[in-house]
């Protein structure tokens, strides 16, 4: 038993309607009747982690739209915990989804929600893994996918799942925030296709398992911090929400305090956060290495502002270096491959250990959004470049042990 709710002015929906937003112009959330959801907790305590395990808290009634997503590994990570002076820190690569990045959850349960309403076409704009993840599960679902892309701004890697999976990928004059201003009025006004971009609230459903299998993973225990990048703010609001049922249903008593992470040189939440102010002012032009996260006015602002302030977490910039330096570090003291936009949850981390925000014995979960393959020619940019020698064993001798 669910319906939709408006977090402005609190008005509801009912799960057979096709709507985004409230007629307000308000966030919807799902909400569930929490006293009628039995959780078998012998099951929850026994079974592997994955999406579909934790179905009594999802909003999907058929046989889900399913490609074994979740379930990713939450690595204990000693080494980079000693090199930024953490006492125990863990590390979830969601990269090792179906396509490499989160967006899986929320699409499993995204398309699942598109067939169980009827619909017959879904879109979405996105940084790329967004357009990935739709080309593959409408793949599944056996119906068409349009991606909105912004023209030369898409990491290699997701424009090839997108081609590869079938959607039809339109790369559009423009940047991510104007493509989304447009898939929105497509589905919404025109209503060609339904939406699975962030601001739809089952896409979120699907994500907040990262909370539930943080909990599980962690043998029921709740961290003190979540540290994560922030882009369109979708996946901080869905991961909240994720500790905060389980806790109303009497699984934890608290939750962490969430960390949103962006760059310098994409900055909305963060400035909302650090001036204290409502809502985002919308950044023009953002910039950065971290493509998945070059958004200027992510629509989830409002539900991530309020996730962030109600669990006491902060938000924080790091800079293209810091977060190119903690890539290296998680692929090097850690063999986690991550892409740009990643890798700004441990940069994060660092500059607020630095800077005596987290405290060094706090509990610290670092989320890994996307897989390091993602975006090839970033690593080619930031790293040495291979080193060509002769056929030889005297030219590889050289090379080797010369410095
Ligand atoms: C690797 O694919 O927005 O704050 O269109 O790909 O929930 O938006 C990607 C976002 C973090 C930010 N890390 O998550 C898209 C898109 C990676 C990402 C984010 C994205 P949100």
């Amino acid at each position: 038993m669910y319906h939709l709710e408006c977090i402005e002015c609190g008005k509801k929906y009912q799960k057979t309607d096709i709507v985004y937003t409230c007629e307000c112009g308000g966030l919807l959330d799902v909400i569930y009747d929490y006293l009628s959801i039995k959780i078998d907790m012998e099951r929850l305590k026994t079974e592997t982690p994955s999406v579909w395990k934790y179905r009594e808290l999802l909003p999907i009634e058929q046989e889900p739209v399913s490609i074994n997503e979740g379930g990713t590994p939450l690595y204990k990570c000693d080494r980079l915990a000693e090199k930024i002076g953490i006492k125990e820190l863990y590390v979830k690569h969601e990269g090792m989804n179906p396509t490499g990045s989160f967006k899986d959850r929320g699409m499993t349960v995204g398309v699942s929600k598109a067939i169980e309403l009827g619909m017959k076409t879904v879109a979405c704009a996105s940084t790329g893994n967004t357009s990935a993840s739709l080309a593959i599960y409408g793949a599944k679902a056996g119906i068409p996918a349009i991606v909105l892309l912004p023209e030369g701004k898409v990491a290699l890697g997701k424009v090839a799942q997108a081609l590869m999976h079938g959607a039809k990928v339109l790369s559009i004059r423009g940047n991510f925030d104007d493509a989304l201003v447009l898939v929105r009025k497509l589905c919404d006004e025109e209503k060609l296709f339904y939406l699975l971009n962030s601001i739809n609230p089952y896409r979120l459903e699907g994500q907040k398992t990262i909370g539930f299998e943080i909990v599980d993973q962690l043998g029921f225990r709740v961290p003190d911090r979540v540290i994560l990048p922030v882009g369109n703010a979708g996946n901080v609001t869905a991961i909240y929400k994720g500790f905060k049922e389980f806790m109303k249903l009497g699984i934890t008593d608290s939750v962490p305090k969430m960390v949103g992470i962006q760059t310098a040189g994409s900055p909305p939440i963060v400035n909302a956060i650090k001036s204290g102010a409502d809502d985002i002012t919308p950044v023009l032009n953002p910039e950065t290495v971290a493509t998945a996260i070059r958004i200027g006015n992510p629509v989830n602002a409002r539900k991530a502002l309020r996730a962030i302030r109600e669990s006491n977490g902060t938000a924080e910039t790091v800079t293209d270096e810091e977060l190119i330096q903690a890539q290296k570090d998680l692929a090097q003291l850690e063999g986690i491959g991550v892409e740009p936009a990643s890798a700004t949850s441990v940069a994060g981390l660092k500059k607020l250990i630095d800077t005596g925000v987290i405290g060094r014995d706090e509990i610290v979960v670092c989320i890994t959004t996307g897989h390091l393959l993602k975006d090839p020619e970033e690593v080619i940019d930031v790293c040495a470049e291979p080193i060509v020698v002769d056929a030889t064993i005297e030219a590889i001798r050289e090379s080797v042990f010369s410095d």
